[in-house]
């Protein structure tokens, strides 16, 4: 093991901006183990972005693009385009506390394994120190992070997803504020004199996470959720934990505002696995007269109780990290329009020969040649995709220009209804109201999706996904669910409503019965009204569906038999996903709560499967 002797350490430490102990000896241990050629302290400053931009630029890690102005391209290794769900780890003291979804290893033995890979990982290399906060810093209770890391693309995306620097370092001093600590390397340590790749990383790929001491060490993959580690390991799996012991909520879900004709607003919070529409619905444009819809967050909700007894939820994100794929003029113009403001970085898109970027489904119209992401000449005849199915933009979110101006309240705003919803061809309606609280926390729990290229694996297969946070969960996902369950029991409640939805499935020829995209609006308007209490419903085996012409499709070319079609109750595919929400919940085992096996059985009752 190399392990730089204590001088030279404090060496790179002599210019370290703070004197705060706590922090210099995280900084210090992390240094001693992977032994990096420097230290540097992300401050957040233009100069030091810039700087940094250079040297990534020149290191070929990103390309400086035509346009979008102050945009850069990065192409990573063809091997590290998603998370890894398999190499992502939960290392509680107890397996059970992890178990049964999330992958385990005792946090003794995960330390001895990552005190081994990561023994001089960032020799040759620089150690960046990023402070952060999760959502504002003038938060009640703000939530900081430092991350080490030795990516200088994890520096420029972190500062665009993340509150940086010097505002969160100041804040940490001045509070004597705990923070999570956040390690990580790309692990690919530089021999003297090696030239480095483009996009270092390694085949040994290890996600962890140690909820007990609220600490993330992620080695091996640059890419999103596995390496901007204020994101998925520290928002959901490390917060998920602390939501638990503190009775709040941190969830996959999207935050938009809307407002009807009279001027009356509410907030709506939305999860979706990942890939399955939140970015969009968070930009929705509303084309019914007199609504308008604006956004607050596209991928994370931390829902607090207020002194009202109202979830107000607070996006602790600061940008956008989407699918590029599907992202157009015509799907999505307000995600284009931010995109067009600047500011972005782009990873494993398609490069056109104006030095811009592309993907499917941008324009209609492909380009007539293209550098894909792997670097290969690219025509419209060519047999594999321009872009990666996961390739991503990484937006400040102050570009979208529908955001609320209310998106910086450090406490958040209050939630009406909560939407759950997957991408399934069959069964699932394509709009229903759950009765109460536990219907609600139930159809959250049973919630199923066909999985996407957001991670690696097979794309296309049914799993259940609970609440969208099944690779995001950071203890037990029946006591997640207990905790749901709980929540609802909390003294002065005034709960959100809950509904299901699912904007994908399918007709006999496999075409979408719902046109989706800036028509869901219409699905969000009989959301609002019923949350009102003045749109009718009437009662399936499933939940409270739309009456007929419920659904708002003045100026829509559907008929309202299409509709019905996306919103029917069919028994015999009910009977099936009875059978397989049986066998899921016997895969979950004894933590799953009480209350929500009640709840498969009168759900059985109302199919009449008794
Ligand atoms: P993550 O960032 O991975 O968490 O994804 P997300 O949930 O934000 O998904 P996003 O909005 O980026 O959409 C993913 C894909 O689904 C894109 O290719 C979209 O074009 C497509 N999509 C989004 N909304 C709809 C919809 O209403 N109908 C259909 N058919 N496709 C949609
Ligand atoms: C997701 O997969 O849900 C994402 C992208 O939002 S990542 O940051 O890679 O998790
Ligand atoms: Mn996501």
């Amino acid at each position: 093991m190399t392990v730089i002797d204590r001088g030279s350490v404090e060496d790179l430490l002599v210019n370290a901006p703070t004197k705060n102990s706590k922090v210099l000896d995280f900084v210090r241990s992390i240094a001693e183990r992977t032994t990096p050629d420097a230290i540097e302290w992300i401050t957040g400053s233009e100069e030091q972005r810039s700087s940094l931009l250079s040297q990534a630029i020149d290191t070929g890690t990103i390309v400086k693009l035509s346009h979008p102005e102050d945009s850069y391209y990065a192409a990573s290794d063809p091997d590290d385009v998603a998370r890894v769900e398999d190499r992502t780890f939960i290392c509680s003291e107890k397996e059970e506390d992890a178990g049964p979804l999330n992958n385990w290893v005792a946090p003794a033995e995960m330390k001895g394994i990552l005190n081994d890979v990561f023994a001089g990982a960032m020799r040759g290399r620089t150690m960046y120190v990023i402070p952060f906060v999760m959502g504002h810093v003038d938060a009640t209770q703000p939530m900081f992070g430092i991350e080490v890391t030795d990516s200088p693309y994890v520096v420029l995306s972190m500062g665009i997803m993340a509150r940086t620097g010097d505002v969160a370092l100041e804040a940490i001093d001045r509070l004597g504020a705990d923070f999570v600590e956040c390690v990580h390397s790309v692990g690919a340590p530089l021999e003297p004199g090696q030239d480095d790749v483009a996009w270092p990383c390694s085949s040994t790929k290890y996600i962890t996470h140690f909820p007990e001491d609220r600490s993330i060490w992620s080695y091996g993959s640059g890419y999103g959720g596995n390496a901007l580690l204020g994101k998925k390991a520290y928002a959901l799996r490390i917060a998920s934990a602390i939501a638990h012991d503190e009775g709040w909520l941190a969830e996959h879900m999207l935050i938009l505002k809307l407002t009807n004709p009279e001027g009356e607003s509410k907030y709506v919070a939305a999860a979706f696995p990942s890939a399955c529409g939140k970015t969009n619905l968070a930009m929705i444009e509303p084309n019914i007269p007199g609504w308008k819809a604006e956004t607050l967050g596209d991928d994370i909700a931390w829902m607090r109780f207020g002194p009202d007894g109202q979830l107000y939820a607070v996006n602790p994100e600061f940008g956008l990290f989407g699918v590029a794929p599907g992202t157009g003029y015509v799907t999505n113009p307000t995600a284009m329009t931010a995109i067009e403001a600047g500011g972005n970085v782009f990873t494993n898109v398609a490069l056109t020969d104006d030095g811009g970027v592309w993907w499917e489904g941008m324009t209609d119209e492909k380009p007539a040649h293209l550098t894909d992401w792997r670097g290969n000449d690219w025509t419209p005849e060519s047999e594999t995709p321009a872009a990666h199915p996961n390739s991503r933009f990484c937006t400040p979110i102050a570009n979208v220009p529908t955001i609320a101006p209310e998106w910086q309240n450090p406490d958040g705003v209050p939630i009406s209804a909560i939407l759950f919803g997957g991408r399934r061809k069959t069964t699932m309606p394509l709009v229903t109201q759950t009765s109460d609280w536990n219907h609600g926390v139930f159809m959250g729990s049973i919630l199923s999706s066909e999985t996407t290229a957001a991670a690696v694996g097979k794309v296309g297969v049914v799993r259940r996904d609970p609440m969208a946070m099944r690779p995001f969960i950071g203890y037990n996902v029946g006591d997640y669910l207990q905790h749901w369950i709980n929540i609802g029991k909390t003294d002065g409640a005034r709960l959100p409503k809950i509904f299901y939805v699912n904007w994908f499935r399918r007709a006999e020829d496999n075409s979408f019965l719902w046109p989706g995209f800036t028509e869901n609006a219409r699905i969000l308007k009989w959301v609002f009204e019923r949350v009102n209490g003045t749109a009718d419903a009437v009662q399936t085996p499933v939940g409270f569906a739309p009456v007929a012409g419920g659904i708002d499709l003045d100026g829509l070319d559907i008929t309202e038999e299409q509709v019905q079609k996306a919103l029917e109750v069919k028994p015999d595919e009910w009977a099936e996903e009875l059978q397989s929400i049986d066998a899921w919940y016997d895969e979950l085992g004894e933590h799953v709560p009480a209350e929500l096996r009640a709840e498969v059985e009168e759900l059985r009752d109302r199919l009449g499967l008794k």
